[in-house]
């Protein structure tokens, strides 16, 4: 297992749009397997493979209280949607930042699992907020793209100040060679 690299906003990478997976392999379910390394270890309760630079119809989601119930969608299309909520939402690849975003209260999804099977799932309440989230993710968009463009940009100006801040602090350390 391996814990992958997360991109972070405004990187352009992650406003490609994913494509649909076409082989379910032992190649991608190693991936899958990075992807929950990645996602337990940031902590975070989903991660869409967009994030990490894999530009492949992917998330991996656990909404669960004691991190024990993983789920994966492969090609994920949402069939059916109810209701408008709003709930506070955060995203590893806009890291610090929590926003109120309306989403569809509750969904079906269709998908295949890590074996390529078919299943299907109605669900509301975090996993039906996540599950937009993450779909979102692998068409290039992100949650903060529901926000005001003044919210956005502040956002942005103080992610890429951060960025510079650290890749200096990085370039200081390096040992000169
Ligand atoms: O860890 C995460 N928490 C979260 C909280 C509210 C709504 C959505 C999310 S998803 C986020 C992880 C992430 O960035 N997934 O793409
Ligand atoms: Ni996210």
């Amino acid at each position: 297992m391996a814990k992958l690299e997360i991109l972070h906003f405004p990187d352009n990478r992650l406003r490609t749009k994913a494509t649909d997976i076409t082989a379910i392999d032992d190649d991608l379910r190693c991936f899958i397997d990075d992807m929950y390394e990645t996602m337990y270890d940031a902590p975070g309760i989903g991660l869409a493979a967009t994030q990490v630079n894999f530009h492949k119809r992917l998330i991996v989601i656990d909404v669960s209280e004691d991190k024990n119930e993983p789920l994966c969608f492969i090609n994920p299309i949402i069939t059916h949607k109810d209701g408008i909520e709003m709930m506070q939402e955060g995203c590893l690849s806009v890291p610090g930042f929590y926003e109120d975003v309306e989403r569809a209260e509750s969904i079906t999804v269709k998908a295949l699992d890590s074996q390529g099977e078919t299943f299907e799932l109605s669900t509301d309440g975090l996993l039906a907020v996540c599950i937009q989230h993450e779909i979102d993710h692998l068409d290039g968009k992100l949650f903060i793209d529901y926000l005001s463009p003044l919210k956005r940009n502040r956002i942005r100006k103080k992610l890429v100040q951060h960025h510079k801040a650290q890749s200096k602090e990085n370039a200081q350390s390096d040992p000169v060679l």
